[in-house]
């Protein structure tokens, strides 16, 4: 019983600290992304845990609002901070076929402003496409975009480049 209560309560705690860490900042920035939901360890990540990952490099153009952007960006695969340590893997059943395809990923910004992903569209063995946590464009950091945008290449409108990341949640579509 009282051990009980002991887990309880450090689960609480855990669960309180995460929150606090990856809340937003009152001027709508962020300096920490959290990685929730079906994972094996929902983890803070600040700028040093992005660049813990493998840097990748990617040269994209895309409509926003209308006028054509190109930047070169740097951060980390979507994919490797979801599927390695310290939060990763996807939790998946082995005894479901292909699990992993129907887990959705769910990034949300400060602002409220979502975009949806799937797994599968960024599994290497499938869609692998190279979706990016980026925390540099043009050789400087985000500023007032935060700490890191989506950046999804091949994309004709910039719409699933969520910037101000608050926070990537991976779920199961269910049935
Ligand atoms: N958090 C957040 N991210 C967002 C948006 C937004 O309103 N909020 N708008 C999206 C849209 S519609 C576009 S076209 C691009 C524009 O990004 P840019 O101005 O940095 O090129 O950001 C995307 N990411
Ligand atoms: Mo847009």
């Amino acid at each position: 019983m009282t051990m009980r209560v002991l887990v309880a309560g450090m689960l609480l705690l855990g669960i309180a600290s995460l929150r606090a860490e990856a809340a937003c900042l009152s001027t709508g920035q962020s300096t920490s992304i959290l990685v929730t939901g079906e994972v094996i360890k929902p983890t803070v990540f600040d700028q040093t845990g992005l660049q813990q990952f493998s840097p990748a490099q990617e040269n994209v153009t895309y409509f926003a609002a209308g006028s054509v952007v190109t930047n070169a960006y740097t951060g980390a695969l979507l994919w490797d901070v979801l599927n390695s340590p310290p939060a990763g893997p996807i939790i998946t059943n082995a005894n479901i076929k292909n699990d992993i395809l129907n887990k959705i990923i769910i990034v949300t910004g400060c602002d409220g402003y979502q975009s949806v992903f799937g797994a599968g569209e960024v599994d290497p063995f499938f869609g692998d496409n190279q979706i990016m946590l980026a925390y540099a464009v043009n050789g400087q950091s985000l500023g007032s975009e935060g700490l890191a945008q989506i950046v999804a290449p091949g994309d004709k409108a910039g719409g699933r480049f969520v910037f101000i990341i608050d926070k990537i949640e991976v779920k199961d579509a269910g049935q």
